[in-house]
């Protein structure tokens, strides 16, 4: 990107706009700043042209390279489904374009290997991945008491991950990848410590889980450190959305994620509302996720979650869904942290 090109606003292509891709160009082109969407990419050409419609001199592509060659495209925003992730980032690199990619950022740890030979051959980091809740405002507060220490070591994590109802199709191993996944790279950010071994415990399941899913689980993660964090897992509980997570510290503990809306007094009752989904409990951080990612870009910086967290995260999902097959404790494989993301 030319200097020129740094102080501009940045064309930003999307490609893949299903939910999340749709919603980030609504985002890029209605609420954030020094950013515009210069091309929506979807195998679904209808679709494409649907979402660039009104979006003064968006472009409708169908296919993600010729979207990255146009000269007005600085930067990409990949959100397709996990697995053509890996071609998206290797054609980004070859044009050297920064991008922010959602989760996972592949699947599986040997794609995730591949990507970070290749963005270390290039010398420099291009990849913040999209774990939006180091974005959250509690998660950032809550990671701010640990790392001052406030309440001495911690000992503990309590995660909890409610939603209302699963989508259709949704498997056990869908379970890890897209809904453990977050509780993987928390816990990772909050300890700075990696994760090394796994266990899934499955009860009973509910009877609003679809045949053969399971839910709740239970999941335990021991840190290098020493360290526990569990999770409750549990995507049919059928009335809303809750995600918190509880710190054990040697001096107090420390929990978010509780509903602080608004909190009614009425015909003799007190309560307020739950949260109905994600896109609803984490738009600001989906904000600023994305804020902050065009602001660095525009500096011609890269930051945040990068290859190596979505790298650390895939290892750990391939052991968690080793354990929740077998039952048993499964240690996480990685290579040794290159110099690159240290
Ligand atoms: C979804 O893909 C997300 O990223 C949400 O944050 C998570 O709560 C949900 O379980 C996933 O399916």
């Amino acid at each position: 990107m030319s200097q020129q090109a740094r102080q501009a606003v940045l064309g930003v292509a999307v490609i893949g706009t299903g939910r999340m891709g749709a919603d980030h160009v609504r985002r890029i082109n209605d609420v954030i700043s020094g950013a515009r969407v210069a091309a929506v990419v979807d195998i679904d050409a209808d679709r494409a042209k649907g979402v660039a419609a009104g979006i003064e001199g968006c472009v409708p592509c169908t296919d993600p390279a010729a979207a990255m060659a146009r000269p007005d495209v600085d930067a990409v925003l990949i959100a397709t489904p996990g697995p053509a992730h890996e071609a998206a980032l290797l054609t980004a690199f070859g044009h050297g374009l920064p991008v922010l990619c959602e989760k996972p950022l592949t699947p599986d740890p040997a794609a995730a290997l591949r990507v970070l030979a290749a963005e270390q051959r290039l010398g420099r980091r291009l990849v913040q991945v999209g774990f939006m809740r180091r974005y959250d405002a509690d998660y950032l507060r809550l990671k701010s008491l640990l790392a001052q220490g406030a309440y001495g070591r911690t000992l503990m994590l309590r995660h909890k991950h409610r939603n209302a109802a699963t989508p259709p199709g949704f498997t056990d191993a869908m379970t890890v990848h897209d809904s453990l996944v977050h509780e993987i790279d928390v816990t990772r950010w909050l300890l700075e410590e990696e994760i090394t071994a796994v266990r899934v415990l499955r009860p009973v399941a509910t009877g609003r889980a679809p045949e053969g899913l399971s839910d709740p689980q239970l999941v335990l993660f021991e840190t290098a450190a020493g360290q526990l964090a569990d999770t409750e897992l549990f995507l049919n509980c059928g009335f809303g959305y809750q995600v918190g997570c509880e710190a054990v510290c040697e001096d107090g503990t420390a929990r978010i994620g509780d509903d602080h809306g608004v909190f009614v007094n009425a015909a003799g009752r007190w309560g307020g509302e739950i949260t109905p989904g994600f896109v609803e409990r984490f738009e600001d951080a989906y904000d600023r996720q994305v804020q902050r990612w065009v602001d660095a870009a525009r500096r011609g910086e890269v930051r945040g979650p990068g290859v190596w967290d979505g790298y650390a995260a895939a290892a750990v999902c391939e052991a968690g869904v080793r354990a929740q097959a077998t039952g048993e404790r499964v240690a996480v494989e990685l290579i040794e942290r290159p110099a690159l993301y240290r």
